[in-house]
C-alpha cells in the first residue's frame, strides 16, 4: 500500500467536541443578543478561535473593536475548557482505537493534525495521546486550514512524504489544506459536505486497513 501515515483531525473525528465548541459559541452570541443555531454551526468547524468569532459576529450583524473581539473569543475558551475538563474516554468516537491499533500494528505512521489549541488536553483527558506518533495542533502552526501547514508539520515530524500521507478530517476547510499539500483525504460526515476528498465515510465503525489497501494500493 502506498500510504505510510495517517494523519487524523481532532474535533469531529477522534471525538464529537463540535458540540461543545456550539454551546460555548451560542452562549456568546445569546449574551451579544441573536440567535445561533446548529446549522450555523457548521461554518465552524476546522476553522481556527479568531476565525470562528468573526463568522459568528457576521452571523449577527455585530461590529465591535479588537479589544472586545479578544475578550470574547477568552470567554468562549474559558466555557469550552470548562466543558472539556468533563470528557473522559468513552467519549473516543466508535472505531477510532480499534483502526488506530490496527495501523499501528501493521507498521503505519499516526499523527493528530487539530486547529485546536486544546487539542493536548483533551487528548490527555481521553488517555490517547501516547497513541500518536506526533501531534500538531493550533499552537503550533500560524496558518489556518484550508492551509496545509498543520498537516505538512506533521508529515515533517513523521518523515513521510506528503504523497505518502492520508487525512482524515471532518470539514471542508481540512479537507482543501490536506489536498493543498499534496495529500490523500478522506471524509468523515456526508459526501454533498466533503467535496474533493477520495472517499467519504461516515466514521470508523466499519473501517479496517483492509478497506485502506483495496483503494489505495
Ligand atoms: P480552539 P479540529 C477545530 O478543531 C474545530 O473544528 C473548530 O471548531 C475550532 O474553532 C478550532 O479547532 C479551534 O479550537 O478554540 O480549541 O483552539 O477540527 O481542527 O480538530
Ligand atoms: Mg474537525
Amino acid at each position: 500500500m502506498k500510504i505510510k501515515a495517517c494523519l487524523f483531525d481532532l474535533d469531529g473525528v477522534v471525538v464529537d467536541t463540535a458540540r461543545y465548541h456550539y454551546l460555548a459559541w451560542k452562549k456568546i452570541a445569546d449574551d451579544l443578543g441573536f440567535s445561533f443555531s446548529e446549522h450555523d454551526n457548521e461554518r465552524l468547524k476546522g476553522v481556527s478561535r479568531m476565525e470562528s468569532l468573526d463568522i459568528l459576529l457576521e452571523i449577527g450583524k455585530i461590529k465591535i473593536d479588537i479589544k472586545t473581539k479578544e475578550e470574547l473569543a477568552a470567554t468562549k475558551n474559558s466555557l469550552y475548557v470548562s466543558y472539556i475538563q468533563k470528557m473522559t474516554p468513552d467519549e473516543i468516537l466508535p472505531g477510532v482505537i480499534r483502526f488506530l491499533d490496527e495501523l499501528h500494528n501493521n507498521g503505519i505512521l499516526i499523527a493528530l493534525g487539530s486547529a485546536s489549541k486544546n487539542a493536548m488536553s483533551i487528548l490527555d483527558k481521553i488517555n490517547i495521546t501516547q497513541k500518536f506518533d506526533a501531534v500538531i495542533d493550533g499552537t503550533k502552526v500560524s496558518k489556518a486550514k484550508p492551509d496545509p501547514e498543520v498537516f505538512l508539520k506533521g508529515a515533517i515530524e513523521l518523515g513521510i512524504y506528503p504523497h505518502d500521507c492520508l487525512v482524515f478530517e471532518d470539514a471542508q476547510a481540512g479537507i482543501d489544506a490536506a489536498r493543498n499539500g499534496g495529500m490523500h483525504c478522506i471524509g468523515i460526515g456526508q459526501s454533498e459536505n466533503l467535496k474533493n476528498a477520495e472517499f467519504v465515510i461516515p466514521g470508523f465503525a466499519k473501517m479496517t486497513l483492509d478497506q485502506l489497501k483495496s483503494w489505495y494500493s
